[in-house]
């Protein structure tokens, strides 16, 4: 329906747009890169967010090619950062990636050669991975994971504890990263048991050799209390909100 058409004519028309978010040290609050997070400047009604198009995009099928159009975005910015000497080594661009676009049948092939194309490294990118498409992937999948692994890419695992509670792909999967959902930062400083989850989850990740990253954080009480429960990373407004790619750009990548 309307919504539908509307989309296809976005990405033909440039109606979409990539904001970043910065993901900082808890410690100290330097970065160590950021998520990009697709927006939709739809005519007539504003700047739409990913909940407001992305589930009828999924029912439509339509969501390996907006998501192909994301990484092919977030690499010219990339690769724009890079030649300009602004985009730090070892800081990684993270994006959201999911089943239906690991389904494609070639896709760590054509990851590579747009990776390839822009002379960009692996290294630089970090796929996002909600827990529940890691629990169903298929062999070939899995293959083509680790085909992006082998090239630098890492894997981050988005919203944990918010979907399915099978922790078997923890041990099958090379994961770097657990992100903790939002949902257990947001009461964390009210609720104990918010925070024993938390601890809990750092926990398993150290053990499991995978470093931390919390979601939400907006306060410096929150920050606190996370570096006190050994989380590593963070990611909220108290660093900043996702921010259009031109902004961060000079918020954080140019010399001050
Ligand atoms: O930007 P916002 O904070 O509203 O994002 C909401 C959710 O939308 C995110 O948690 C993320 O999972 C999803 N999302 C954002 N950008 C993309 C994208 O480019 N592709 C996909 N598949 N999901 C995205
Ligand atoms: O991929 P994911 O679902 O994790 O995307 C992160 C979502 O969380 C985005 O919609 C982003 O706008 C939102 N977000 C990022 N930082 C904060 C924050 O500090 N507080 C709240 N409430 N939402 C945030
Ligand atoms: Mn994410
Ligand atoms: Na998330």
């Amino acid at each position: 329906f309307d919504l539908i058409n509307g989309l296809q004519r976005a990405l033909v028309q440039g109606e979409l747009r990539l904001h970043v978010q910065p993901k900082f040290r808890l410690s100290d609050c330097s970065l160590i890169g950021g998520e990009v997070l697709l927006r939709w400047e739809r005519p007539g009604f504003g700047l739409l967010g990913p909940d407001e198009f992305l589930p009828v995009a999924q029912r439509a099928g339509l969501l390996p090619k907006l998501d192909a159009w994301v990484l092919r975005e977030s690499m010219d910015w990339l690769q724009r950062w890079r030649s300009q000497g602004l985009w730090p080594d070892g800081w990684r661009l993270g994006i959201n990636q999911t089943a239906d676009d690991l389904a494609v049948l070639d896709y760590a092939r054509q990851f590579v050669s747009e990776l390839n194309s822009r002379q960009l490294d692996g290294s630089l990118l970090d796929i996002e991975l909600s827990e529940s498409v890691l629990v169903q992937l298929s062999d070939r999948v899995q293959n083509d994971l680790n085909c992006l692994l082998q090239q630098g890419v890492s894997l981050s695992i988005d919203d944990f504890g918010t979907g399915y509670s099978s922790l078997a792909y923890l041990k099958s999967l090379p994961i770097s990263v657990i992100k903790i959902d939002q949902s257990f930062v947001r009461d964390m400083l009210n609720d104990p048991n918010d925070c024993t989850l938390v601890e809990a989850v750092v926990t398993l990740a150290h053990k499991l050799g995978h470093s931390v990253v919390a979601e939400g954080v907006e306060t410096e009480a929150q920050r606190q209390t996370l570096l006190s429960l050994g989380c590593d990373y963070g990611q909220g407004f108290l660093v900043s909100p996702a921010l259009p790619c031109e902004d961060f750009e000079h918020c954080y990548l140019c010399e001050p």
